[in-house]
């Protein structure tokens, strides 16, 4: 096959000169294709077969032990000036990166296919939609692409319409950490990946086109890329609510997106949108409308269970391909928090032994197309998106976030999401539990200098007058025994319900220095199992401790200079004196 569009098969063409691959293949995204890579892998051992009658259509990839997450440390931005990039990046300049990358691509196809993979970023049709371009030589990449975007001859025939892609490059080269760079080039729309089969690395369209170079494009052209959920929540009376919430990597992001109404919330219904990608756009009236470039997921697999996440569990039962998880001695996927069966062969093929760690990888993932989710929301291909009534943020904070609070207006909302802090977790490669700032769960996606991006969130007000509401939630308080405060998951729905009945004026709520807080009395807690001190704990503010975040989050702003938006520290500023009165009447 070829492509009657110049540029783009001028670059294949290209690319394979200098990669050297034994063939080239153009994907169409079709069932058969689907098939047949499935089956190619199946006998290069890429796959293995899961148990097919209670599991049919599903497959288990074992990646290379080196290679089970992302690589924060080894993903680069190459803006044309350092200062573009931003202290959140590391940087290179672009004809490094292009050098360095292109030695480690020179012929490194050799005896390998190189798939040729169009895509669409968002419904087909809406004028909110990007395309781009993934080469590589995983198959796996291939599947993954197809279940999670929609990728093949419509997305081929919108790119050669519109001339305009992102090109995205990747190898899986020697999965050889030592020679693994994921770079960027926002002013030319282009990525080059090599040497991870993994996730995040090497499925381009997801964080490096839809976040990276996404957010370069959306701050150029006045929208926003985000790593947000998009969910529909529909009350007793049938009104329908989306909201959007970010929450860095593992922090209940999919769980949220297709969470199960609690017994005692009947007439409630959760609509899923997407779980980790929003694109959002101002209509002409005004409105913040989101769509989600994504059709599939690629989710957390540990702690999925029936109670938790039951979507989910039974979204995974067929037509899924499982990455790292454990198996159990009849073949089926095994992880952590399964709750039923047990592991007989742990994530890197050996017999399960509990002396080697978790059985399944604790950054181990599902990936589905979205069609599998009961709850997936038909406007998900709706070209004009859906209005935002709340945007969420939130982070895993074992102490100091409460429950719930609500941004007395816009900046201040930008402020909270940009002081945004949040314990690691297994998603990348690095400590995990380290409580650091991930201002809007962006930390690692952010194509552009933090501070521009800010200046940028800040602008919004300027185009619209219509513009949500903004929450912050921590889900994952603990006691001093390290268990968690609050129910979590399906209860979720009681904060989300105080939310979007603040968006409507219902609600109650007392003021505080760090905005406003439910009342015990505010929240819906029939049927919950929490004890008053407990609630209470959730819903305080600490007016020491805040006074020590309010000086480290001034601390880390500081840190961006004098591209930092004044708006922002006079944001900080109103917060400390508040808490510093505070602090002086209670003395
Ligand atoms: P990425 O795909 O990495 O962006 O993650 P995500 O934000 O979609 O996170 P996900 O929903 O997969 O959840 C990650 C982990 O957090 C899983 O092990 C969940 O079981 C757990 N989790 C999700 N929601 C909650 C909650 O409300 N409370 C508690 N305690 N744990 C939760
Ligand atoms: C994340 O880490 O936020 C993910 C998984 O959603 S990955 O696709 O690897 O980025
Ligand atoms: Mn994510």
């Amino acid at each position: 096959m070829t492509s009657k569009l110049e540029a783009l098969q001028a670059w294949v063409d290209q690319v394979a000169a200098h990669t050297q691959p034994e063939a080239v293949h153009w994907c169409t995204g079709s069932k058969e294709e689907y098939q047949d890579l499935i089956e190619f892998m199946l006998a290069t051992g890429t796959l293995k077969k899961l148990n097919q009658e209670t599991h049919p259509g599903c497959f288990l990839h074992l990646s290379d032990p080196n290679d089970v997450a992302r690589v924060e440390h080894l993903t680069f931005v190459c803006s044309p000036e350092e200062d573009d990039a931003g202290p959140n990046n590391l940087w290179m300049p672009p004809a490094d990166g292009h050098k360095q990358m292109d030695a480690l691509f020179e012929n490194c196809m050799q005896g390998r296919i190189m798939y040729v993979i169009p895509y669409c970023m968002g419904p087909i049709d809406s004028p909110y939609s990007r395309c781009g371009v993934e080469i590589t030589d995983s198959p796996y990449v291939v599947v993954n692409m197809k279940l999670m975007t929609r990728m093949g001859r419509k997305a081929l025939e919108r790119i050669e319409r519109e001339g305009t892609f992102v090109r995205g490059l990747h190898s899986t080269g020697e999965l050889d950490p030592e020679r693994r760079f994921i770079m960027h080039f926002p002013e030319e729309l282009s990525i080059k990946s090599y040497g991870s089969g993994y996730g995040g690395n090497a499925l381009l369209g997801k964080k490096c086109h839809a976040l990276r170079i996404a957010s370069h494009q959306g701050r150029q052209e006045g929208w926003l890329a985000e790593h947000m959920l998009i969910v529909g929540l529909e009350n007793p009376d049938g009104a329908v609510h989306f909201i959007a919430c970010a929450f860095p990597s593992a922090c209940g992001k999919t769980n949220l997106a297709m969470l199960i109404p609690p017994e005692s919330m009947p007439g409630w219904k959760v609509w899923t949108l997407g779980d980790d990608i929003a694109w959002l756009h101002l209509d002409d009236g005004g409105k913040l409308r989101a769509v989600n470039p994504e059709s599939g997921y690629f989710g957390v697999v540990p702690g999925t269970n029936e109670k938790t996440n039951k979507n989910a569990f039974d979204m995974i039962t067929h037509d899924a391909i499982f990455t790292n998880v454990a198996t159990t001695a009849d073949n089926q996927p095994w992880w952590e928090g399964k709750k039923v069966g047990k592991p007989a062969k742990d994530w890197r093929g050996r017999d399960y032994d509990p002396a080697n760690g978790p059985a399944a990888h604790p950054n181990s993932r599902f990936t589905v197309a979205a069609t599998n989710n009961p709850c997936y929301s038909e406007l998900a291909d709706a070209p004009e998106g859906v209005p935002i009534s709340a945007i969420v943020f939130g982070g895993r904070r074992k102490q100091v976030a409460p429950l719930v609070y609500e941004a007395k207006d816009w900046n201040h909302g930008v402020l909270i999401g940009a002081s945004t802090a949040s314990e690691t977790t297994a998603a990348m490669v690095g400590d995990v539990g380290v409580v650091r700032r991930d201002p809007m769960a962006m930390k690692p996606f952010c194509g552009y200098n933090f501070a521009d991006y800010w200046e940028h969130w800040l602008s919004f007000p300027e185009k619209s007058e219509h513009l949500p509401k903004i929450f912050h939630v921590n889900w994952f308080r603990q006691n001093d025994d390290g268990e968690f405060l609050w129910p979590g998951f399906g209860e979720n729905l009681r904060v989300l319900e105080w939310i979007i009945e603040r968006c409507e004026h219902r609600a109650g709520a007392h003021e505080t220095p760090i905005g406003y807080l439910p009342h015990a009395e505010d929240l819906n807690t029939d049927a919950l199992e929490i004890t008053p001190e407990v609630l209470d704990e959730l819903l305080t503010v600490d007016t020491e401790q805040w006074r020590a975040e309010l000086q480290s989050v001034l601390e880390y702003l500081e840190s961006y200079g004098d591209r930092l938006p004044e708006e922002l520290r006079r944001q900080q500023q109103v917060i400390a004196n508040a808490l510093d009165d505070q602090l002086a009447k209670a003395s």
